[in-house]
């Protein structure tokens, strides 16, 4: 059977190691597309010359033309800039914004029947404008921040205990950011309350380590931010569309009234399966992180209504 295609737009740490993690598990062929001539191409000719070595059976074609995304069943945007030491994620509004909107009409052109998974940030704001620039429907608009953001507690978690981290189960929704909302009660070791294994205030430095997870690594790295679990996020994503897994994964959406929150992008438990979303699960909440959800949908929205106009150039 001939594999789906994956076009990824960005081919710098994230896109190429989400190439690389695609490639590996046999999942797709990739098309690596980046702006940079040469650059694309050239990882994917080094990519290519692992198979032999790795024994997959796709191909990773490297390219700068958008038209080479036609026929993806999924387009993964990492295109954008990454933030340097003490810098927020949201302060590459602007410049991302003009990025990821022209990205966003590229796909719309070539590859009108594709989900749409962006992982540029910031990143509930740039899924809402490829939403919104796409013109697709909000079941194929989405973004990858939510299985990152729990994949970091549940590796802190796994550490202090000394247990598999797959055995940690957690759910991290709000936005990819400073307002992130962990839902206490899904913490869990084996299907046993982390709150049964760990005092509450241990818990909470767990908590602010995994919040803290991205600007950690930033400021090591001192250039460039995390590329390796991100790349993990959007793969697992990529996984549950491809095959159809129906995984409650969690994921940036836009809601119509789910958690009582309205035409915001913001990160929530949601089905997928090959049509992209196929629902948002309505989670109990506690009072406390129904709050904070609302704080972060609040922001999030703010941020969306400060979205620089399309400039003439970029309507392409
Ligand atoms: P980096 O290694 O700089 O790669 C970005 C690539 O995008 C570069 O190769 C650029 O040449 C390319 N590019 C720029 N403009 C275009 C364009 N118009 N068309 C095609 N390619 C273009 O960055 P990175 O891979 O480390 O990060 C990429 C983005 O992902 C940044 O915005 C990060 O902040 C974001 N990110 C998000 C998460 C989330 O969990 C949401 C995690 C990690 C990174």
């Amino acid at each position: 059977m001939p594999l789906p295609k994956i076009s990824v737009v960005g081919a710098g740490q994230v896109g190429a190691t989400t190439a690389h993690l695609l490639a590996l598990k046999g999942l797709a062929d990739v098309t690596l597309l980046d702006i940079v001539d040469g650059l694309a191409q050239g990882k994917a000719l080094d990519l290519m010359q692992s198979a032999p070595v790795e024994g997959f059976p796709g191909t990773v074609q490297g390219t700068t033309d958008y038209e080479a995304m036609a026929g993806s069943r999924l387009v993964v945007v990492t295109a954008g800039l990454a933030r340097k030491p003490g810098m927020s994620r949201d302060e590459l509004l602007a410049a991302n914004a003009n990025i990821v909107g022209p990205i966003a009409l590229r796909i719309a052109a070539a590859a009108p029947e594709a989900i749409v998974l962006i992982v540029t940030n910031p990143l509930d704001v740039m899924v809402a404008l490829a939403l919104q620039r796409t013109g697709f429907p909000r079941q194929r608009v989405m973004g990858m921040a939510g299985v990152l953001d729990s994949a970091r507690l549940r590796s802190v978690v796994a550490q202090r205990l000394s247990v598999s981290p797959t055995t940690v189960q957690a759910m991290i929704l709000g936005s990819h950011g400073d307002l992130m909302v962990p839902l206490r009660g899904s913490l869990a070791v084996d299907g046993k309350p982390l709150a049964d294994l760990l005092p509450a205030e241990e818990i909470d430095r767990l908590i602010e380590r995994a919040k803290q997870g991205g600007a950690e690594i930033v400021s090591l790295l001192k250039q460039g931010s995390a590329y390796y679990a991100p790349a993990s996020g959007v793969v697992e994503m990529a996984r549950a569309i491809l095959q159809n897994t129906h995984a409650v994964l969690p994921v940036c959406a836009w809601l119509t009234g789910e958690y009582g929150l309205r035409d915001v992008c913001i990160g929530v438990p949601v089905q997928l399966g090959s049509a992209g979303i196929e629902r948002v699960v309505e989670m109990p909440l506690t009072a406390e992180e129904r709050a904070a959800l609302t704080a972060a949908a609040r922001q999030v929205s703010e941020m969306t209504a400060k979205l620089p106009a399309p400039q003439p150039s970029a309507r392409l």
